[in-house]
């Protein structure tokens, strides 16, 4: 496979005028004819005449009406054309019903849907499919389908036609299709300059009553674009499609986002509370791509996280200004530390902006998204608000239309204050996450903090320099008050010193406050200490953190060394139980013990061999004695955390349930489930059917009430896969293998759609113990299934492999089992290019 450079990039040479396109669908024997404006940039005389093209049939092609025969290849054909500007038509025909791999047109559930990011236009055809290519597109649909949708505004339609165009400019990867029998729950928005906007969520019949939901945070979406960012909405009409068969979660097309159903669907009765918060931000994420990816587009792959770093980082503000900031704050750093660690630190490492690909759909990575919104944070931290909101405006106003990079981001950045960022640059181009120890020293009314900067060499960034690191810092006396508000002290060399004077005593350093830097802060503190944090620390992350460390400390002395739990853990949490006055959410959160994969990682870090079974029954021990300690208390903050009003999925409610939730799972150890019974009938909605039935499964007692769930919602595709998802997840560690070997074999295991994939053999990797069995049983379950996944969807497969990266973690035996399961893999006849350059970088 050849691999592509961030050091090679040239430009097209070639300017679009304009895309027109015409589809005449029909499931095996879709025609698109395309006909495309090309004026030649003569000042690029290397220019070459490609377009990208795969799996498509040429029926024929001309150039200013005169027939051509293009050099065809796998990936696309090349054609002499003249040195002034020509038309180029040509017709191809292509088979969505027989696309499995939903990339280009595709099918589901008899619907035509498209999926063109990132190189998915070229399945559709023949065409200059890179993002720095734009141009204006209108599309003609024939199909005798109900609805027939395009970019852009309404042009026409008729019986068995439609026309859209689309006046902005736009790349391909942004093109989109949709047709079929939907219904739309419609609803409108006025712009800020009193636009008149028509929103549709377009849905299959009988999806209508989970609508809601998504039209109002579509709407809130739009209003908090355009007060936080100045941005307003530039179409007449903004389409969103459900569609049950998708790789991801959703997608930006420009005025058509195409969403996975359980992104956009949702209902009180067959949703959870996390379900409704995922799906606000995701809506919210992808209309703000309108501006950042849309308008402002990447010009190659490479600078993918700018216009993915940036949204997420706006949808991550949009979430902590809809509910908490502090929650979500704490969120986002426990799913940042779950899944782009991991990736951080293994054998997949990549910088923020990657300098080389096979495959550019295995480079959507947390890295790429979660750390790009993380680097963003901190250059936000770094200059403050109000030079943040100076640049974006700039970028904003220079940049409008065009294809840019991360150099271009980071000039306005430059030009509005005036700072050097090149060695802030640092952070788009290395690999790894940076170690940021820390030393006190206190002499004479001064606190010294002496931090030293290091992250490991990988094989992406060999010699990593220092990094310019935001340490937000506050100190804190011995009652918990305020001594020095929080600043930001800016780290750029290995080893820096930072002084704090004139107290008479000795105060607390509460040190990373917001986690204001994506790094592994290495502090050696007593655990008094860290229960003073727990107790005291005035930041809503630190304090948690607090918690969290002391949950690792005695989980790791536990399972390494089989100690008793810690009592300064026992009775910090005592203390958060009984603390009335915290928001509920936060306290359910500082209840959650570290993932065990997390707790794995710490121990590798920490030079241990980590044992999953010894790790998974350290877990269950410190529950365990949490919920004795904690007895009587527990019923009666259950009993507070009730909620009495019809349901809504706001913040103050879900934040009861979440604390409901973390008790009951504490009692049902207690009670052997009988209030998760009590809780699991009465229940009328999703979120305390599901909390009750995991107790129930834990407690061993949920067989009948899990075939009961099957037969009321068995119609329901995404309660189903929430069903298959939790057999896998509450089986214990032993049993989780035949769990899901189980699951596979029901009727409704459709295991070429991508959710209900996920739902069972997703779940399996999550679950540590259960996935890294001493035999190595489930190593070998998943690779079977990935090699038989990968000629249907090499996409979805490609994903899930990164289950293995951590395999450098553990003990030689399992080490071999895995290596074992890469090779055969790789061995694999035929493996798509996604799969085999995801388990090559895995082998190392
Ligand atoms: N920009 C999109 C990324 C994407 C994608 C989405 C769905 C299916 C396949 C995909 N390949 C790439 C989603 C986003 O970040 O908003
Ligand atoms: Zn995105």
């Amino acid at each position: 496979p050849t691999t592509v450079y961030l050091k090679d990039y040239t430009p097209f040479g070639f300017t679009l005028e304009s895309v027109h396109l015409t589809f005449d669908l029909a499931p095996e024997t879709t025609r698109v004819k395309s006909r495309v404006l090309f004026r030649p940039d003569l000042s690029a005389p290397g220019r070459k005449f490609f377009l990208h093209g795969e799996q498509l049939k040429l029926l024929s092609a001309a150039i200013d009406g005169k027939p051509v025969t293009p050099v065809i290849t796998p990936e696309g054909l090349t054609c002499q054309v003249p040195d002034k500007p020509f038309e180029w038509t040509c017709e191809v025909e292509i088979a969505p019903a027989k696309n499995t791999a939903l990339e280009g047109l595709y099918m589901s559930n008899g619907m035509y849907c498209t999926q063109c990011e990132a190189e998915g236009f070229r399945k559709i055809t023949y065409y200059p499919d890179r993002p720095d290519v734009m141009s204006t597109f209108t599309v003609r649909i024939n199909g005798d389908l109900p609805v027939l949708l395009s970019n852009g505004n309404a042009e026409g339609k008729g019986d068995d036609w439609a026309e859209w165009h689309d006046p902005w400019p736009k790349p391909s990867y942004l093109f989109a299709l949709v047709a079929g029998d939907l219904v739309a729950h419609p609803g409108s928005f006025t712009t800020c300059s009193g636009r008149e906007v028509e929103l549709n969520l377009w849905v299959r019949p009988g999806d209508e009553g989970k609508c809601a939901f998504g039209m109002e945070a579509l709407k809130k979406s739009m209003k908090w674009d355009e007060e936080v960012y100045g941005r307003e909405y530039d179409l007449d009409i903004f389409n969103i499609v459900a569609v049950d068969d998708f790789n991801m979660g959703a997608m930006e097309n420009k005025g058509l986002n195409i969403f996975n159903s359980s992104a956009v669907l949702a209902s009180p009765e067959t949703s959870t509370d996390m379900n409704f918060e995922r799906i606000e931000a995701i809506i919210a994420h992808e209309y703000f791509h309108n501006w950042t990816g849309n308008r402002i587009t990447c010009r190659d792959w490479f600078q993918l996280c700018l216009k993915e770093g940036l949204t997420v980082f706006r949808d991550s503000q949009f979430t902590s200004d809809m509910r908490s900031a502090a929650v979500k704050r704490i969120g986002d750093v426990i799913d940042l530390r779950a899944r782009q660690f991991p990736e951080d630190n293994g054998p997949l490492a990549h910088p923020v902006r990657p300098e080389s690909f096979q495959e550019i759909n295995n480079f959507y990575t947390a890295t790429v998204y979660e750390k790009g919104a993380e680097v963003i944070g901190m250059l936000k931290r770094l200059v403050g608000d109000e030079a943040y909101a100076e640049a974006l405006d700039l970028y904003f106003a220079r940049h409008d239309g065009q294809a840019c990079t991360i150099e271009d981001w980071l000039k306005v950045f430059e030009d509005v204050t005036g700072r050097d960022l090149g060695q802030f640059k640092r952070w788009y181009q290395q690999a790894g996450t940076p170690r940021l120890k820390v030393e006190e020293s206190w002499e004479d009314g001064t606190l010294r903090l002496t931090f030293t900067q290091s992250t490991p060499p990988s094989a992406a960034t060999p010699a990593p320099l220092p990094q310019v690191i935001p340490v937000a810092v506050g100190l804190i006396g011995p009652n918990g008050d305020e001594l020095r508000e929080t600043e930001v002290l800016e780290m750029t060399k290995a080893t820096q010193t930072f002084e704090f004077s004139g107290f008479p005593t000795r105060p607390h350093a509460s040190i990373l406050r917001g986690f204001s830097a994506p790094v592994i802060l290495e502090r050696d503190l007593s655990t008094e200490e860290r229960a003073f944090f727990l107790a005291h620390d005035t930041d809503p992350f630190c304090r948690w953190e607090a918690g969290r460390a002391l949950a690792l400390d005695t989980l790791n002395a536990m399972a390494l060394r089989g100690a008793a739990p810690d009592a300064h853990y026992l009775d910090g949490m005592i203390a958060v139980l009984r603390d009335d006055a915290l928001d509920p959410a936060y306290r359910a959160l500082m209840l959650g013990l570290p993932g065990q994969s997390e707790l794995a990682a710490a121990q590798a870090e920490a030079g241990h061999t980590p044992d999953p079974d010894a790790i998974w029954t350290a877990s269950e021990t410190l529950r365990q004695t949490l919920a004795t300690r904690a007895g009587d208390l527990l019923p009666k903050i259950y009993a507070a955390a009730q909620v009495d009003d019809p349901y809504q999925p706001d913040a103050e409610q879900s934040g009861k349930r979440a604390l409901a939730g973390a008790v009951l799972s504490l009692m049902s150890r207690l009670d052997g489930g009988t209030t998760a019974s009590v809780q699991y009938a009465r229940a009328d909605n999703m979120t305390l059917k599901l909390s009750a039935l995991a107790c129930l499964l834990r407690a061993g007692k949920g067989a009948n009430d899990v075939a009961a769930f099957y037969e009321e919602w068995r119609d329901d595709r995404l309660v189903i896969d929430k069903w298959f998802m939790l057999q896998v997840a509450e089986a214990p560690p032993a049993k989780a293998v035949e769990t899901v070997k189980t699951l596979v074999q029901h009727p409704d295991f459709n295991w070429k759609n991508p959710n209900r994939f996920r739902a069972v053999l997703g779940a399996f990797t999550g679950h540590h113990a259960g996935f890294h069995r001493k035999d190595g049983a489930g190593y070998e379950l998943l690779a079977d299934w990935l090699i038989k996944l990968d000629p249907v969807n090499p996409q979805t497969t490609a994903r899930m492999c990164s289950a293995f990266q951590t395999w450098r973690r553990y003990d030689t035996d399992r080490q071999a089992l895995i290596r074992a399961q890469l090779d055969r893999i790789a061995a694999t006849p035929g493996l798509s290019r996604d799969t085999t350059e995801m388990i090559t970088r895995i082998q190392g």
